[in-house]
């Protein structure tokens, strides 16, 4: 896969880079490369927004220049799927990620002020995305919510192979949020581990934590039951 992200702030992606899905999928062969509006830009004084027409506030980053450092990028050929992100886009879940996981390539686009020209939208992105009913300042923490999302999709981007498929919302847990874990020390102010869980039988653990997290599903939906263990109790 190669992942592009564009941006007004490479700079804000520093840490992101280097944290560890990312880095193991790059190790692995995987591409993710910033790329700033800014190095592209043919307007002058390295401007990439304007004013919005019909008045308002705020700003709003220019269809040329976004086209411009795409041409730039993927030359004057085929452009990979692109994503824009927008709060108003379609909400990000695990089948989407599936989804962009699949692709060869993936190009972001990620703004600030008010967002982009909407001819950015009509026909430069192919999916407008959102990363949850709010809003936030700028596309910076939701491109790296979805590039994460997306990089811990591929290969080598996590240590244990068998991580990435009983996680929270996969399919192999039914789309349901995963069980609860526990570790060292099995006794801490008081508050237990579940016996089940220093048993020793794979079986009744798996059992358990298919029951746990079928309980948290039904937590979330707002159903009666299973609080005790699915919310244990906070200090006291
Ligand atoms: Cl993609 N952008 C902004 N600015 N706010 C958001 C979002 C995106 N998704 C949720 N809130």
């Amino acid at each position: 896969m190669k992942l592009d992200i564009f941006t007004l702030f490479p700079e804000a992606f520093e840490w992101f880079l280097e944290q560890r899905p990312v880095r193991k999928a790059v190790e692995a062969g995987s591409e993710v490369n910033l790329r700033d509006y800014r190095d592209w830009t043919p307007i002058k004084g390295g401007r990439v927004d304007d004013a919005p027409y019909g008045g308002g506030a705020g700003m709003v980053i220019r269809v040329d220049v976004v086209d411009a450092a795409l041409t730039g990028v993927y030359g004057a050929g085929e452009r990979p799927r692109t994503v824009v992100l927008t709060p108003a886009g379609r909400q990000l879940d695990d089948a989407l990620v599936s989804e962009l996981s699949a692709e060869p390539a993936v190009a972001i686009l990620s703004g600030r002020y008010e967002g982009f020209d909407h001819r950015v939208h009509e026909h430069l992105a192919d999916d407008e995305v959102s990363i949850g009913p709010y809003v936030l300042a700028g596309g910076e923490i939701p491109a790296m919510v979805l590039a994460e999302t997306v990089v811990r999709r591929l290969p080598g981007a996590l240590g244990d192979p068998e991580s990435p498929i009983e996680e929270s919302f996969s399919e192999a847990m039914g789309g349901r949020p995963e069980y609860p874990h526990y570790t060292r020390p099995p006794e801490y102010r008081g508050w237990g581990v579940p016996e089940v869980l220093l048993s020793g039988d794979h079986e009744r653990v798996r059992r358990w934590r298919e029951q746990q997290s079928e309980l948290r599903a039904g937590v979330r939906q707002g159903d009666s039951g299973g609080d005790s263990v699915a919310s244990p109790d906070r200090h006291p």
